[in-house]
C-alpha cells in the first residue's frame, strides 16, 4: 500500500512515541513503524528516573498526569563505599529534584495519549529500508502481514534504538563513531517488596557496584554488577539476595525485604555516540545515536532532550518554513547528549570494580568519593548532571 505523511517515525519506544505525541499536538502528521508488538514494548522493563526536564517534556506533550499522580520526586541520592553512606542533596545544591516513575509508565501513558489523538501506529513491520534520505522526497518500505507497503514523507526520524536501521542508513563515510565498553553488566531484579531505602543507593564495594532502586512503595529495583559473561540462569533469587546485602551497608542490608523476582535481565554496560545525528531528510533520536552505562539514569533523559530539540525544530519548519532548528539539530543534540556521555562515564568509572585496575586506581576511587563527601562544590558538580542539565 502507497501511503504518505509528514513525518515518518522508525521505532515506537519513548523516542518515537513522545515525538509523534508532540508533533501530533502541533497539528503535524507522523506515522510510527514499530518492528515488534505493542504488547511487547509495553513488558520492557528499563529506566527509572526522570529528569525534571523530562518531567516538564511529558506534561507539555499531555502525558504528565498520572506520572504526577503515582510518580515520586526525589530530592536527593545516597552514596555508599565499603559501607559508609553519604547523601547528594539536589534541592539544596541545585533546587531541583527527580522523579522516579518507570519507563514502562512512561510508555503506557504515551500510547494512552497517542490513541486518545488517534495517531498512526504500525506494529510487527518488517524489514523497514529508508529510501532517498539525501533527497527531498524520502520514502520508508517495510513488509507487513506479507504485503508490502510504502510511505513517502518530508521527513524520517529515526527512533529505532541500538539496533536499529536508521543509523546504519547514514553511509559509513558519513558517520564518525565513538565506543567504549565496560567489562561488566549489571543484573538487574523487579521485585513485589518495600523499597530498602526511600531514595536510591549507590554503593561501591570490594565485591562490586550495587543499586537499590524502586518503582513505588510496594516495588523494588535493584542492581548488581556482574561480570561480562554471566548469565541470567546462573543466578537463583537467594543468590541475588544474597551478594546484594554484602554489598549494600550493614545498616540498610539488615532491613532488606525479599521476594521473588518478578523479573530479571542483564544489561550489558556501553557508552556509545554516532555523529552526526542528522544526515539530509534523516534525524536520529535516543539510543538510535548514544548508549550511556546506566548508571547516571541518562539513557531514556537523552531521548527525551533529543525529541524536544528535534520536536521543536519540526514545528519550527512547518509553521514558518525557518530550517534553521533542523541544521543546526544535530550540534544541538551533541552538545547535550556528551555532557550526559561524560558524567555517566565518570559515575560509572567511580563506582565499579574494574579487572585491569591497580592500587593506584583503586586509591583514586577512594580519594574521589572523599572529595564528593567533603567538598560541597562537588556534590553539586554531581547534582547538577543527576538532576540533568538545562536544555
Ligand atoms: P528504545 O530501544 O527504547 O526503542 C527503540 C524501538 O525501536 C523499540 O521499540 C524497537 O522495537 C524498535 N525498533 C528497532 N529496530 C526497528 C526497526 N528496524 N524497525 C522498526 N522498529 C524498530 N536507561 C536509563 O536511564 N536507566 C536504566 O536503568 C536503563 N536500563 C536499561 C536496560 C536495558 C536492558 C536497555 C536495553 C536499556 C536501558 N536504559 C536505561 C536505556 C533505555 O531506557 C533507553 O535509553 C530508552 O529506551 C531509549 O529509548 P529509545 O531511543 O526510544 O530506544
Ligand atoms: C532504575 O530504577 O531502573 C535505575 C535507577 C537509576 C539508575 C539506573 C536504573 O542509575
Amino acid at each position: 500500500m502507497n501511503m504518505r505523511t509528514q513525518v515518518a517515525i522508525v521505532g515506537g519506544g519513548p523516542s518515537g512515541l513522545l515525538l509523534s505525541q508532540l508533533l501530533n499536538r502541533a497539528g503535524i502528521e507522523t506515522v510510527v513503524l514499530e518492528r515488534r508488538s505493542r504488547a511487547h514494548v509495553l513488558a520492557r522493563i528499563r529506566a527509572g528516573v526522570l529528569e525534571w526536564g523530562t518531567v516538564e517534556l511529558l506534561r507539555r506533550a499531555g502525558a504528565g498526569d498520572r506520572m504526577d499522580r503515582e510518580g515520586i520526586v526525589h530530592d536527593g541520592c545516597w552514596l555508599s563505599a565499603d559501607g559508609e553512606m553519604f547523601r547528594i542533596d539536589f534541592r539544596e545544591s541545585c533546587g531541583v529534584g527527580v522523579m522516579v516513575y518507570g519507563q514502562t509508565e512512561v510508555t503506557k501513558h504515551l500510547y494512552a495519549a497517542q490513541d486518545a489523538l488517534g495517531a498512526s501506529h504500525r506494529h510487527e513491520v518488517e524489514d523497514v529500508v529508508l529510501h532517498d534520505l539525501d533527497s527531498d522526497a524520502p520514502r520508508v518500505t517495510w513488509r507487513e502481514g506479507g504485503q508490502a507497503h510504502a510511505l513517502r514523507c518530508d521527513f524520517v526520524a529515526g527512533c529505532d534504538g541500538f539496533r536499529g536501521v536508521s543509523r546504519r542508513s547514514i553511509p559509513e563515510s558519513v558517520r564518525q563513531e565513538f565506543e567504549k565498553v565496560y567489562p561488566f553488566g549489571w543484573l538487574g531484579v523487579l521485585s513485589r517488596t518495600p523499597p530498602v531505602q526511600d531514595e536510591l543507593i549507590y554503593a561501591s564495594h570490594a565485591r562490586g557496584f550495587a543499586l537499590a532502586s524502586l518503582r513505588n512503595p510496594q516495588l523494588s529495583r535493584y542492581y548488581i554488577q556482574v561480570p561480562v559473561e554471566t548469565r541470567v540462569e546462573d543466578w537463583s533469587d537467594d543468590a541475588f539476595w544474597e551478594e546484594l546485602r554484602r554489598r549494600l551497608p550493614e545498616e540498610i542490608a539488615g532491613t532488606l525485604v525479599t521476594g521473588p523476582a518478578i523479573e530479571k535481565s542483564i544489561a550489558p554496560l556501553r557508552s556509545f555516540v554516532s555523529e552526526p545525528m542528522r544526515w539530509g531528510r534523516l534525524f536520529l533520536c535516543g539510543d538510535a545515536a548514544h548508549i550511556v552505562p546506566p548508571t547516571g539514569a541518562k539513557g531514556l533523559n537523552l531521548a527525551a532532550s533529543d525529541v524536544h530539540y528535534l520536536s521543536r525544530a519540526l514545528i519550527g519548519f512547518y509553521r514558518s518554513g525557518d530550517a534553521e532548528g533542523l541544521d543546526r539539530y544535530s550540534d544541538t543534540a551533541l552538545a547535550r547528549v556528551w555532557k550526559a556521555m561524560r558524567f555517566s562515564w565518570w559515575l560509572t568509572t567511580l563506582m565499579h570494580r574494574f579487572p585491569h585496575h591497580g592500587p593506584y586506581e583503586r586509591r583514586m576511587q577512594d580519594i574521589e568519593l572523599a572529595v564528593l563527601r567533603e567538598q560541597p562544590a562537588a556534590r553539586r558538580m554531581m547534582a547538577e548532571n543527576y538532576t540533568g542539565l538545562p536544555y
